[in-house]
């Protein structure tokens, strides 16, 4: 059920919902419970609001679908605001006022802060993007500059040494990226080699399969379109449990800073 899947109305049996919420630590919040939430800048768009403030992240996630003539004219991001767009199925045109770039299904840009970017659909059908916002933490004698590319492009790693764990990271790994976006894909069996408790914090989305999520030590069965926030020091690990696809989801996380007093 949910309006993401078109599936309205009342449901034949009682109301459930796998969603967890602790705010400031972690929360799931499964593809079902998204709702649609106007966002200035956005016409004939569905946005929903995923990872933000008022959870206790220090960025903001969201999941747009473009619909036919689907568009932001305004401009997203903002003086001090950095943004990533990253399309999970369909084909937009992205520009920074000044270029414009075809983004197909893997497609994704970064543009650092200062810079808006500027969306349109470029089918009848929908496109639907996984977009993120964060205010820029500038470090002297350094800068971000603008990305675009796809994934098919890049070369994934072993993470960590393990054969059925791959990463893939989107950003350069210089010290003017005070974040990068990365994709960890488990094969159905694969897990992470231990359970991370870390200073960073991340906004993921679940692109394919099943997995059980460990978030502040509890197991929670997770699958393709939920999303999970994931606060500084959670206990955070997953196994992949699928039959037939890799558990494989996008994800943010803060680098390259010193922690402020
Ligand atoms: O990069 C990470 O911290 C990543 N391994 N975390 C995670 O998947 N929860
Ligand atoms: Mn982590």
């Amino acid at each position: 059920m949910g309006y993401k899947n078109n599936n309205t109305g009342y449901l034949e049996g009682l109301l459930q919902s796998r969603a967890v919420i602790k705010k400031n630590n972690f929360a799931i919040l499964p593809h079902d419970g998204l709702v649609n939430n106007v966002v200035p800048g956005f016409d004939n768009c569905e946005c929903s609001i995923l990872g933000s403030k008022k959870l206790g992240a220090s960025f903001v996630d969201y999941l747009i679908t473009f619909k036919k003539n689907g568009e932001n004219k305004l401009g997203f991001g903002g003086p001090d605001i950095e943004t990533f767009l990253y399309v999970i199925d369909g084909k937009l045109e992205v520009s920074d006022g000044q270029e414009g770039h075809v983004l197909t299904t893997g497609g994704y840009i970064y543009l650092p802060a200062g810079e808006k970017l500027y969306m349109k659909n470029l089918q009848d059908e929908a496109t639907e993007v996984f977009l993120y916002k964060k205010r820029y933490q500038p470090l002297e004698g350094h800068e971000a500059y603008k990305v675009v590319g796809n994934l098919s492009e890049l070369t994934p790693v072993h993470y960590e040494e393990m054969d059925d764990v791959l990463l893939w990271d989107f950003l350069p790994k210089e010290l003017g990226f005070d974040m990068n976006i990365h994709i960890l894909s488990f094969e159905p069996g694969a897990s992470h080699g231990y359970i991370e408790t870390h200073y960073q914090e991340h906004g993921a989305y679940l692109l394919s399969g099943k997995g059980m999520y460990n978030l502040d030590n509890q197991w929670f069965p997770v699958e393709k379109g939920d999303y999970i926030f994931m606060s500084a020091y959670v206990q955070q690990a997953a196994y992949g449990v699928g039959r037939d696809e890799p558990l494989s989801y996008i994800y943010s996380k803060d680098c390259n800073r010193d922690p402020e007093l």
